[in-house]
C-alpha cells in the first residue's frame, strides 16, 4: 500500500492507525505549498481534490481511498482482532461512526479556515466557540476516568490527536483537564511517536530532493 501524507496534518491519523496495526504502507509526502510529491508522483492525478490522506491499495485496480474516516475505518476493519473499531453492522459501530463524523465536521474541518485566517472577526469567534464546545464534549467522555475516548484505544483517538490544531487555530482549551491528560497519554504512545519520526524523515528527504 502507498500512503500519501502531508506535514502535520490529518494524515497522521492514518499513520498512527497503520502503526497500531503493524501495517507498513510506503509513505509518500505531498508538499501542499509546492504541490510536489517525494516520489515524483503527480498528486493532481492521485487525488484531483488535492488533499491527503490518500491510501493506494495493493489490489489489481490499485484503488485509491480518500477521506480520513474511510481510510482509518478500512484499515481497522482489516484487522478486527486488534479491536480498534467496533464490528460493522452493529449499533456500537453506528455510534462510533457518529463520533468519527463529529470529529471530522465539528473539529478537523472547523480548524482549517481559522488556521488559514480566512474568517471575519465574527466568524473567528463563532468557530472557536464551536470548537471549544466540541472539545468539551470529548473532555466529558473522559470524565469517568476512561483512558481513551471510547474506553480502550481506538481509531477515534488517532483522529482527534492528529487534528489537535487548537494552538494553530487560536482556540483555548487548556482548561479541559481530562482532554489534556488524554493528549499527554497519546503523545507518549509508541505508534504516535513513530508516526512523527517517520513523517519528519520523509519531509526532510523530500526537502533535500527539492533543494538538489
Ligand atoms: N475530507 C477530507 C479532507 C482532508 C483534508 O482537509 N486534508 C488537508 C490536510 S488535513 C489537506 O490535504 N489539505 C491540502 C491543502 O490545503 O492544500 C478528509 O476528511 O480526509
Amino acid at each position: 500500500m502507498k500512503l500519501y501524507i502531508a506535514d502535520q496534518t490529518c494524515s497522521q491519523a492514518v499513520q498512527i492507525v497503520a502503526n497500531e496495526l503493524g501495517l507498513t504502507p510506503e509513505l509518500i509526502h505531498y508538499d501542499v505549498t509546492e504541490k510536489t510529491t517525494s516520489n515524483g508522483d503527480d498528486f493532481a492525478a492521485v487525488n484531483p481534490l488535492a488533499y491527503v490522506p490518500v491510501l493506494e491499495l495493493d489490489n489489481e485496480d490499485k484503488d485509491r481511498l480518500t477521506e480520513t474516516i474511510i481510510i482509518i475505518s478500512y484499515l481497522a476493519d482489516q484487522v478486527p482482532e486488534a479491536g480498534l473499531i467496533p464490528a460493522p453492522g452493529t449499533l456500537e459501530r453506528v455510534k462510533f461512526d457518529q463520533l468519527l463524523t463529529f470529529i471530522a465536521t465539528e473539529i478537523a474541518q472547523k480548524h482549517i479556515p481559522l488556521m488559514r485566517k480566512l474568517m471575519t472577526e465574527y466568524g473567528t469567534g463563532w468557530t472557536r466557540a464551536k470548537l471549544v464546545n466540541a472539545y468539551a464534549a470529548l473532555d466529558a467522555r473522559l470524565a469517568d476516568g476512561r483512558p481513551f475516548l471510547t474506553g480502550d484505544f481506538s481509531v477515534a483517538d488517532a483522529y482527534v490527536w492528529a487534528t489537535m490544531w487548537h494552538e494553530r487555530s487560536g482556540t483555548e482549551i487548556g482548561h479541559l483537564k481530562n482532554l489534556m491528560a488524554w493528549k499527554a497519554r497519546m503523545d507518549a504512545r509508541p505508534s504516535v511517536r513513530k508516526a512523527l519520526r517517520d513523517e519528519a524523515e520523509i519531509v526532510a528527504r523530500h526537502k533535500a530532493r527539492q533543494a538538489a
